[in-house]
């Protein structure tokens, strides 16, 4: 196959399997260096396919050694082994085992995909296809095994052998240096989820008993020395075991549920049958290592793969388009876990932040795809925003459609209904229109139809009539490979405020309004409410009800309005991140007319005649009304002909200008210093430390030599990394002796704390100066830096490319060389890692011509270049489009 154009594999071609393979049972010998697979499958042809044929097992980088066919050796003629793929020429029509044994080398496994060793432990990686790694097999979804393991290894090395299910027989074997341990999970289960772990690891164990009595041990293994920053994540895990039987009705059904942290993992966590690993980044805590964002992070990861349990494990997919079936019901899901236990106002708005800075973006470039893709290259590269996030908002809006009490019979019947089977998005939906009793055929667009929608609204209000129009329309641009949409439907929550911020009851006969929600389903609808005594101001998305763009010409007086009166909370987020918007996008066209920008904003006196209520009210929130836009939020805003330092320099005055009028009035919140030895990772405690580190970030921009002694005092006197590292973002960019102080100050203290200096990176990495790039080259060089460890190059170098538009677009086109060599490089060793990096490009067709063309120059060099890994000839090539 030609590796520069990978072969194109299709929804439409689905057909079920020739043969299933019932049985697995696996005796692993781990080696550093040569580690012994013997896997014993019980094969038989699948009843309702038609004409077996040979069976082509899949393998990836496999060494074959010998094979068996219902225990006798197997001629040469009968198969054929390549590194790739095992064929058995002419199966048996009968059930039959056929036993493969292979050997591969997890300490030559850089790819981190199959079996490799992190931290001198082995563990596994298998989604989406990493068991061809391991043993040849029929690598898809839809075969469902029941397995064994025999683990067995070096008794010094690996004193701890983890595999999925319950544990069963363990020993010592013959000469008293290695021991084994048998594993057997009862649920059959595809082999994406097969995991095992071995390592010389501290646990920390806690019992659980189900709602229904069963006694499940809980085990955290990490690195040793770090046992106790393990109390976090398990106190999480417990109280999402709990959330899930309550909300959902889901229990656990195993004995033991444990999640190992390893330091060298490509994303985040991976739900393994009764074996979830992680990102360690994602499990370890304590005040002085992890920030409040970190805890936040780490309460919804092991929530988000203990909820696949159900949501992906019992009820797994059909085939890898029918991702979102697991990722995006199960992000649904852990987002309502999160509002749950901590804000459901707050937890939204964090939330439509990261959809509209990941996903919105996504889905206006050239990587543009559905929910549901039709096709892929590489579905290691479908592991995207749109895919979780996105269906995370479709179900979220079928929740609004069809209510909760049909939508919770909904999900009641898909659990009863295709428990222990691989499922559709199809089948899934059904369940919905079933409970509800209603057709959800357009509905279903949502999950073929790629773009984000942008609805236009037009109010009018006839005061002789006393009533109020409100005229919608919907339209979706082209994205590649479709150049037509149709109409969604676009659940729009709505309510109309007063001029003097009174509710304004909605009274319609139009029969697609009901409890607040219009269901936009065609191109153009009007909404006639009636008895409307004054003008009306309309806050529409409440709860940012679809994951839509809104147009509307609503007048500044209009928002100061909605962001003073609105009763809901997401849209007076909402009118500030408006008005901040649309002053920035009139100072970055001064900006490059040659003009000096006016930095003045209605948003600064709205903001300071409400603050000091919000801060008392609810300081999460009111951190949130002072956090302006971000460089990249305003460039998604823009569009198109971006020049990253004109939106940063224009930022940069809208920053000065609330500073200026909000600083004194913040004033005493920063200096209502923190308490010692109370740190609390709790959601109210965040948020109060939230407010004052936006007040610090005010107060750094005013610059005086005083204000950045405040902000050194406050690091000085910081009990916990959160307050460390709020100090560091406030002077992050005001260049100066105070600034350059402190990130020594910080390195100094966290030498040894790799995952704490990866903030330290990504701050630097995120500077907007010219002289970032050189930084960034020398952190390259730190003992701490490494291009083998994800977490290293996510750090720094992902930072840099996503995170600093200033300096990955340079207008010397510098940046975009600095990371297209380095997408070279890590292709060599982990295509995922480069892959992903690759994704920084996503947005170069929007860049003003100068910096578009340099960034072109970088996509055409990488896909000229010879060898390039499917993930990242995939990435490019859909990126130049
Ligand atoms: N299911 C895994 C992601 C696997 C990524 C494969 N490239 C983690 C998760 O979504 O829970
Ligand atoms: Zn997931």
């Amino acid at each position: 196959m030609d590796r520069q154009t990978p072969q194109v594999i299709r929804l439409a071609d689905y057909r079920p399997p020739a043969f299933l393979i019932d049985r697995v049972n696996l005796d692993i010998r781990l080696h550093a260096t040569k580690t012994r697979i013997i896997a014993e499958l019980h094969i038989r042809a699948n009843p309702t396919s038609s004409g077996a044929g040979s069976l082509i097992l899949d393998g990836d980088e496999l060494n074959f050694v010998t094979a068996r066919l219902d225990g006798a050796p197997l001629a040469p003629d009968d198969y054929q082994a390549t590194p790739s793929s095992f064929t058995l020429r002419a199966p048996p029509a009968r059930p039959f085992k056929l036993e493969i044994e292979t050997t591969v080398d997890p300490t030559a496994n850089t790819k981190l995909m199959g079996l490799y060793r992190s931290g001198g432990a082995y563990c596994t990686q298998c989604e989406a296809d990493g068991f061809r790694r391991i043993a040849y097999f029929l690598d898809r979804p839809d075969i469902l095994s029941v397995y064994t393991t025999r683990i067995e290894a070096d008794r010094k090395e690996a004193p701890l052998l983890l595999g999925n299910g319950n544990p069963g027989e363990a020993g010592v074997c013959e000469g008293g240096e290695r021991h084994y341990a048998v594993w057997s999970d009862p649920w059959p289960k595809p082999c994406y989820l097969f995991a095992l772990v071995a390592g010389d690891l501290a646990s920390v164990h806690q019992p659980f008993v189900t709602k229904s009595g069963r006694k499940v041990t809980l085990g955290l293994h990490v690195e040793k020395g770090k046992e106790d920053r393990c109390g976090w994540a398990m106190d999480s895990l417990v109280r999402c075991m709990q959330w899930d039987e309550r909300v959902f009705g889901r229990e656990y059904d195993l004995d033991v549920f444990n999640v190992v942290a390893v330091p060298d993992f490509n994303m985040g966590a991976m739900e393994n049958k009764g074996l979830n690993i992680f990102n360690d980044k994602y499990v370890l805590a304590d005040k002085d290592t992890a920030a409040d964002a970190d805890y936040a992070n780490i309460e919804a990861i092991i929530a988000h793969e203990y909820f696949h349990n159900w949501t992906g494990n019992r009820i797994t997919c059909r085939d890898w388009f029918q991702l979102c079936l697991k990722e995006g019901l199960t992000v649904f899901r852990d987002q309502e876990f999160s509002s749950d236990e901590r804000s459901r106002p707050i937890k939204r708005i964090a939330d439509v932040i990261r959809l509209r800075s990941a996903q919105f973006v996504e889905d206006a470039g050239p990587l543009a795809h559905p929910v549901r893709p039709s096709q892929y290259r590489e579905i290691n590269n479908f592991y995207t925003a749109t895919v979780y996030e996105k269906g995370a908002e479709i179900i979220r809006m079928l929740k609004t459609l069809v209510g909760d009490d049909a939508f919770a019979r909904g999900m009641d019947l898909y659990f009863e209904r295709h428990d222990g089977e691989a499922a559709t998005v199809e089948q899934f939906i059904a369940c919905f229109a079933e409970a509800a009793g209603r057709d959800l055929t357009q509905f279903f667009r949502w999950y073929d139809q790629a773009g984000t929608p942008l609805v236009s609204a037009r109010g009018e209000y006839d005061a002789a009539a006393r009533t109020y129009t409100l005229r919608l329309t919907q339209a979706t641009a082209p994205t590649p490979n479709q150049d037509v949409k149709q109409p969604v439907v676009i659940p729009v929550a709505l309510g109309l405020v007063a001029q003097d911020g009174a509710t304004i009851e909605i009274a319609t006969d139009d029969p697609d309004y009901a409890h607040g929600v219009l269901a936009l389903t065609r191109e153009s609808q009007t909404l006639v409410v009636k008895n409307v005594a004054t003008p009306p101001i309309p806050s529409l998305f409440r709860q940012f009800s679809a994951p839509v763009k809104l147009e509307i010409d609503l007048a500044d007086a209009d928002l100061v309005t909605l962001l003073r009166h609105d009763t809901d909370s997401f849209n007076r987020w909402q009118a500030a991140q408006q008005l901040a918007i649309r002053t920035l996008k009139r100072d970055v066209v001064a900006l490059r007319q040659g003009q000096t920008p006016a930095g003045e904003t209605p948003l600064a006196d709205a903001l300071a005649s409400i603050i000091e209520g919000e801060a008392r009210r609810d300081p999460a929130f009111a951190a949130y009304l002072l956090a302006m836009p971000r460089d990249n939020d305003i460039a998604r805003e823009i569009g198109h002909d971006i020049d990253p330092d004109a939106i940063h320099a224009a930022r940069s005055r809208l920053r000065s200008t609330l500073a200026a009028r909000l600083a004194p009035i913040l004033s005493g919140l920063v200096a209502d210093a923190p308490a010692t030895n109370l740190y609390s990772p709790d959601a109210a405690s965040a948020g109060r430390r939230a407010l004052r580190h936006a007040a610090l970030y005010a107060a750094a921009d005013v610059r005086e030599p005083a204000a950045l002694a405040q902000v050194e005092a406050f690091y000085e006197q910081a009990d916990n990394l959160t307050d460390r590292q709020a100090a560091l973002i406030a002077l992050h960019d005001k260049p100066g002796e105070t600034r350059e102080r402190l990130f020594e100050a910080f390195e100094a203290r966290y030498h040894t704390e790799p995952l704490v200096l990866d903030k330290w990176m990504a701050l630097q990495a995120t500077i907007p100066e010219r002289e970032t790039l050189a930084r960034v080259r020398r952190l390259m060089a730190h003992p701490v830096f490494s291009l083998s460890t994800p977490n290293r190059v996510y750090a720094l170098i992902m930072s840099f490319a996503q995170g600093n538009p200033r300096e990955f677009h340079r207008p010397d086109g510098e940046g975009h060389r600095f990371i297209a060599d380095l997408i070279l490089e890590l292709d060599a060793r982990n295509p995922q890692v480069a892959s992903r990096l690759a994704t920084s490009f996503r947005t170069w067709k929007s860049l003003e011509s100068g910096r578009r063309g340099s960034a072109r120059t970088q996509l055409e060099r990488l896909a000229g270049a010879g060898a390039l890994s499917r993930d990242v000839a995939d990435i490019v090539t859909r990126t130049l489009g």
